[in-house]
């Protein structure tokens, strides 16, 4: 299988986030993407591609002008206005309830601020989003990684994997969030959408409830939007991943939520995996785009999982029985020991290869994050 990868993300050298007030080492952090790249290497069934510059417009099909503009100004301004720290994070954001009693006219006409920090909030969903010198260019590139894996795969192969960070699930037409500031997986399926006349799906298994990609295409029918995450009643992001959200307009019936509780194996994992893939099967279309994330993991620090690098070689080759062609593309995973092997795992079972289990990588059942 094809890979696509750029060296850009190295620059989204993201330092911290913050938890409920309390400031952490970054868990979005360039070692992720690296780890995946020298075990897709060292593999020796993958092939590395560069991306292809795709310029901005199939992201402004996706994203709102002002997000794209803030992501490109953000840093400068910030040191511009001397703040001076090592990553740029808000810490105030406009919540609906500010706007309570308002004309949705007289809201629509709030200037965005000129203060870096109150446009990154203006912009934003969270505290855990650090933007830093290289992140615009770094977002470009995975937009372009998503887009060119698209490309191989519209030019007949049956999948292709893009090696994608920033990831982009949470970054919905108007707003970054979650590590992600462009929405990778939601502009390759617009870009398929537009290229082939044809309905799309997207298959989301981050850990996390994708509420970006769920927001782009909720009222549209040429996308089908199937996600498994961990319950917004307990997780990240809290106000949307309910079962109940299937889509409105044009889009009704084209959104499925799978949410889930902790603890969830592997055996539960797949059961819930045949339900989404079910739908699928049953909807009509040729290419499923992938949002592929390894915070399921059991080890992963930030989820509550308990699934195995075994059993995301089944969960490829599931998807893989489909019978569609895939564009693979990553999100979320913070255990940096487990990733290669993980991303590895999925990947051949997607390519009907066997499994053929890495040796314990120098890290036990319960491994640092180093
Ligand atoms: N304790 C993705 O997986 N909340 N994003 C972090 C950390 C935000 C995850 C709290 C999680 C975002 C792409
Ligand atoms: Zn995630």
């Amino acid at each position: 299988m094809r890979f696509v990868y750029s060296p850009a993300h190295l620059a989204h050298d993201t330092v911290t986030e913050t938890v409920m007030g309390a400031v952490i080492p970054a868990n979005e952090v360039p070692e992720r993407a690296e780890r995946i790249r020298a075990t897709l290497e060292a593999d020796g069934g993958f092939t590395l591609v560069g991306p292809t510059d795709h310029g901005p417009d199939p992201i402004l099909a996706v994203h709102d002008a002002g997000l794209v503009r803030f992501v490109e100004e953000a840093w400068r301004e910030a040191r511009a206005q001397s703040i001076n720290r090592p990553n740029l994070l808000a810490d105030t954001y406009p919540s609906f309830r500010m706007f309570e009693g308002m004309s949705p006219a007289f809201v629509a006409g709030r200037p965005e601020t000129r203060s870096a920090a109150g446009r990154a909030g203006w912009w934003g969903l969270d505290t855990a989003n650090p933007l830093v010198a290289g992140t615009a260019g770094a977002a470009r590139a995975a937009v372009d990684v998503a887009l060119t894996a698209a490309d191989l795969v519209l030019g007949g192969e049956r999948a292709a994997y893009g090696l994608c960070r920033p990831p982009g699930h949470h970054a919905a037409r108007s707003m970054a969030g979650g590590y992600c500031f462009f929405n990778n997986a939601a502009i390759a399926a617009d870009a398929i959408v537009r290229a082939t006349g044809q309905r799309v799906a997207i298959l989301d298994v981050d850990y996390h409830h994708g509420n970006g990609t769920q927001q782009i295409f909720w009222q549209r029918g040429d996308v089908l939007y199937v996600s498994l995450h961990a319950d917004p009643e307990r997780q990240y992001p809290y106000f949307l991943g309910r079962a109940d959200e299937t889509g409105e307009g044009q889009g009704r019936g084209a959104n499925l939520n799978i949410p889930l509780p902790a603890g969830t194996d592997d055996g539960a994992y797949l059961a819930a995996l045949d339900r989404g893939l079910e739908a699928i099967a049953a909807a009509p279309g040729e290419i499923v785009v992938v949002s592929l994330g390894f915070d399921t993991y059991g080890h992963d620090p930030i989820g509550d999982f308990a699934l195995t690098t075994a059993v995301y070689h089944e969960c490829g080759r599931r998807v893989a029985a489909l019978g569609r062609r895939l564009v693979i593309l990553q999100e979320g995973g913070y255990h940096r020991p487990s990733l290669g092997a993980n991303a590895r795992a999925w990947l051949r079972g997607a390519e009907g290869r066997p499994y053929e289990p890495l040796p314990a990588a120098g890290f036990g059942e319960h491994g640092s994050n180093r």
